[in-house]
């Protein structure tokens, strides 16, 4: 499935990497994409939408309920 999650604190391209490692790392198998510009996380993955958003918050990321 694909998780769609609108993370307000991403400022950066490095927010970027580390959002997507710490989901690439947690959750095997998952494909990421960030847009910066509009602060979305956009996830394919077999994952739960929780485990995603676990992830994200590990690294210090807020996400916009
Ligand atoms: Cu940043």
């Amino acid at each position: 499935m694909t998780v769609t999650l609108k993370v307000p604190s991403i400022a950066c391209e490095a927010c970027a990497k580390t959002i997507t490692r710490a989901i690439e790392t947690q959750q095997p198998g998952s494909a990421v994409s960030v847009d910066v510009a509009g602060k979305l996380v956009k996830v394919e993955t077999t994952a739960s939408e929780s485990a995603i958003k676990e992830a994200i918050v590990s690294v210090g990321h807020t996400i916009e309920l």
